[in-house]
């Protein structure tokens, strides 16, 4: 009887093992894909922003970056960090003599998207940013600090507490353009990541010993599974988000000269946007990234608007956006996938967020049948991979 009971509540542990592990099979974020989906989270477009765990609650989004920390030297020499409706310096405390808000309850819902798989980075900058260097060892300094607050370093204060966010995505729409890649360095090397800038390039620790074979790689690649929050072994992911009008007056430069991971090109609200097809350029993109970038590996999103109401003009529908994502799986190598401004407006908009991933998954298992793309996660591909005729766009203009 003792040993049946103990039988049976092995055998039945066992099955809801498998079952957990059936339904809850965690998916690394993956750089080398082709259909990732990055979207902005922080600044309530729509004007119903929830919270960050409440977008991380399926598998539809990949990436979150934070938007934004919009002041780099605030009150008390501080930065000032501003997630609308969520978090920010006139509704949340602040640390004692700055204006940096203490969000430490958000660092929970941090750990739970990341512990799905997904990254959450910080955007630093923004469309109204007070930001800006006047010298390398400035950025540097600035790099220090950043490392302290948010990622692996430490400080007295944390504003998202004991979380540890995955990186950082540089969003500079404003200020002087200068010292960004001294910044960018200084952020690799306090990770002890370089990137070769061979054609080869692969990921090397400062002391030469190539990481590839450990957690670490030059693409941004992981080896799934495991980075979970050993910090000495993290990756830490650093994006920019460039207007796609080339080069970028902001972030061209330091894109040029110090190894970013992705591009979230903005194909909105510009003369190049998803709404002006003969002016498009991501094949301009595409050459960049393999003969300028310093990071040859690097991969380049298509930046589009959540909704009408997210951007002031370039807004185009799901399947305008997934001809373009389509076209970008076939022809460009570099081609990572779609960055959506942003969450709150991609939800209102009848889950365009979820429409995009679904087509650009199965549009990318068609394209590349004998690649295994999603090796480790059969069952969310599985559930993801509905194969509809695509529509043929109506807004797509002459
Ligand atoms: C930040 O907020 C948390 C939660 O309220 C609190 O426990 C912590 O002491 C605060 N940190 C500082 C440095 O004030
Ligand atoms: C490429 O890498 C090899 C081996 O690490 C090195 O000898 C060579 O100088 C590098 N080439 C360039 C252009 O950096
Ligand atoms: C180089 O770094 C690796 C990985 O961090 C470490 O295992 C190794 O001991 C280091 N070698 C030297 C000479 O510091
Ligand atoms: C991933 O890591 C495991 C364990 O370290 C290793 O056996 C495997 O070969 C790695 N896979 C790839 C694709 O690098
Ligand atoms: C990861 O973080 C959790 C919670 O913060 C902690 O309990 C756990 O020990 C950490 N694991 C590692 C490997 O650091
Ligand atoms: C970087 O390397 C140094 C020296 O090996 C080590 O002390 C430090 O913990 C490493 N930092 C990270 C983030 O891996
Ligand atoms: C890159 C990689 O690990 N691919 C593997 C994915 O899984 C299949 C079998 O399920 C292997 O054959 C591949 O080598």
């Amino acid at each position: 009887m003792l040993i049946m009971s103990t039988f049976m509540q092995s055998f039945f542990s066992l099955v809801s093992l498998i079952l957990s592990c059936l339904l809850h099979d965690v998916v690394a974020f993956d750089n080398s894909r082709k259909d990732n989906l990055a979207v902005y989270w922080g600044q309530d477009s729509a004007g119903n922003q929830k919270s960050l765990s409440f977008y991380c609650a399926d598998d539809t989004i990949d990436v979150f970056p934070l938007a934004f920390l919009y002041i780099f030297r605030g009150t008390g020499g501080e930065p000032v960090i501003d997630l609308a409706n969520i978090c920010n310096q006139w509704d949340d405390p602040v640390f004692p003599g700055t204006a940096l808000a203490n969000c430490s309850f958000l660092a929970s819902d941090i750990k739970e998207c990341q512990s799905k798989g997904k990254l959450v980075t910080l955007s630093l900058g923004g469309a109204t940013g007070e930001i800006g260097f006047s010298s390398d060892s400035q950025a540097q300094s600035f790099a220090d600090q950043i490392w302290n607050l948010f990622l692996g370093g430490s400080s007295t204060i944390r504003p998202f507490g004991d979380a540890v966010l995955d990186g950082l995505d540089l969003d500079i729409e404003s200020g002087t353009p200068a010292h960004y890649a001294a910044f960018v360095n200084r952020i690799r090397s306090l990770a002890n990541e370089t990137v070769n800038l061979n054609e080869t390039a692969s990921a090397q620790n400062t002391n030469g010993t190539d990481l590839s074979t450990s957690l670490k790689d030059s693409t941004g690649l992981h080896n799934s599974t495991s980075d979970k929050n050993a910090t000495s072994n993290k990756y830490y992911y650093i994006t920019a988000a460039p207007q796609c009008p080339f080069p970028d007056a902001y972030i061209g430069a330091a894109l040029n000269e110090a190894p970013f991971d992705a591009v979230y090109v903005q194909f909105y609200n510009n003369y190049c946007g998803l709404d002006q097809p003969s002016e498009y350029n991501f094949a301009t993109w595409d050459n960049w990234a393999k003969t300028q970038s310093a990071n040859p590996n690097i991969k380049v999103y298509i930046g589009a608007a959540g909704s009408s109401d997210s951007a002031g003009e370039g807004y185009v529908d799901a399947d305008t956006v997934m001809n373009y994502v389509i076209g970008a799986q076939e022809q460009y190598s570099s081609f990572g996938g779609v960055m959506l401004w942003d969450a709150s407006t991609a939800y209102t908009n009848n889950r365009f967020d979820l429409a995009l991933k679904t087509a650009m998954v199965a549009s990318a298992e068609k394209l590349f049948p004998n690649e295994v793309l999603r090796n480790d996660s059969t069952t969310v591909t599985k559930t993801a991979l509905v194969k509809e005729p695509r529509v043929k766009s109506r807004v797509f203009r002459e």
